[in-house]
């Protein structure tokens, strides 16, 4: 376990329907899952505001989850209105504010073979207080990026549109290089070697006042930030280009940041040692960030519908 134990205050966790004990929370060795990667998740914030907790763009993340079974030849047991009540359930069991919220969805105890579909499909929701993805120091000044080794999956291979487990190991390569040498983060190349994203972050440049980002046949996650992302620009009157990106764009840019659930947005100072800019958070970078997280803690009103309040209930019974 490392020195600072992430669950230590999680207390029940939602599995099919019910909310179990922590310790209770378990999974058979023989699950498909474990050995073949054989599910789909979702991340997604709980924030605290003024109104109380509020969930970030609750349903876009059931409904991609739902997309990224289908892919599989898989149908969600649960329907978006059960797992909304389930979230809500388990936050509250757990009496959080504000949480980093994990559905899962995986194949169970049944067979092993490759052949997914006489395996049940469990569902397991999760909820845990989850900080700054890449350090509170990454957000004020920037982290340090490199350019992995390691591609993300060719599109005819592990399909990146789909938030597949099994995806998260092409993840875990990129990551552990760049950590092994020193980087908070690696940046992914596709398949033709142009720009696809982090290991678990989407990515955008600033360039003479616009926004880049990869699109989605750079083998990225359609990630729900981005999405929200380009809202926000194209409202601040930004123009938001979404094209092929070649690497040496990355050495050249004005800005340079990640977007995700886990990492909000987070600039980055600078690929392979070479400084973005003069080396430090750009304006676009942190008005965007603000707006965001602005947005997100309820500090400026919902314009856009993204937050769904959580209903203060007594506690599920278990
Ligand atoms: N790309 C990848 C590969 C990815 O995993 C994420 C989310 C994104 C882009 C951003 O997508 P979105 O969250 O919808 O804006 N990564 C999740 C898991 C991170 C982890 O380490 O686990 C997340 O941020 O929740």
């Amino acid at each position: 376990m490392p020195k600072h134990n992430p669950f230590a205050s999680v207390r029940f966790v939602w599995m099919n329907g019910h909310l179990v004990e922590f310790e209770k929370a378990q999974v058979h060795v023989l699950a498909h899952g474990l050995h073949y990667g054989s599910g789909a998740f979702e991340g997604i914030r709980c924030y605290s505001t003024p109104q109380g907790p509020a969930i970030f763009r609750l349903r876009e993340h059931l409904v991609r989850l739902e997309k990224s079974l289908r892919v599989y030849r898989t149908e969600m047991p649960f329907s978006v209105e059960e797992m909304t009540e389930g979230i809500f359930d388990v936050i509250n069991a757990n009496e959080y504010g504000e949480c980093y919220i994990r559905p899962l969805a995986y194949r169970g105890l049944g067979t092993l073979g490759v052949f997914p579909l006489n395996c049940p499909l469990d569902v397991a929701i999760a909820v845990w207080p989850w900080g700054s993805y890449l350090g509170e120091d990454g957000i004020r000044n920037g982290v340090d990026v490199c350019v992995s080794s390691w591609s993300r999956a060719a599109p005819n291979t592990f399909p990146t549109l789909a938030k597949a487990t099994g995806n998260y190991l092409n993840s875990q390569l990129i990551k552990m290089e760049a950590q092994a040498n020193g980087y908070a983060e690696g940046i992914a190349l596709d398949v033709d070697g142009l720009v696809s994203e982090g290991s678990g972050e989407n990515l955008f440049l600033v360039i003479n006042g616009k926004l880049i980002t990869p699109p989605l046949t750079a083998c990225i996650l359609p990630g729900i930030t981005r999405r929200s992302i380009v809202r926000l620009a194209e409202d601040m009157g930004i123009e938001v280009i979404r094209e092929r990106v070649p690497r040496e764009l990355l050495y050249n840019c004005d800005e340079l940041f990640f977007t995700g659930t886990a990492a909000e947005v987070t600039p980055i100072r600078s690929v392979d040692r070479i400084p973005v800019g003069p080396g430090r958070p750009g304006p676009i970078s942190m008005k965007l960030r603000e707006e965001f997280m602005a947005l997100v803690t309820g500090q400026k009103e919902d314009r856009y519908g993204w937050l769904q309040q959580v209903p203060a209930v007594a506690t599920a019974a278990v």
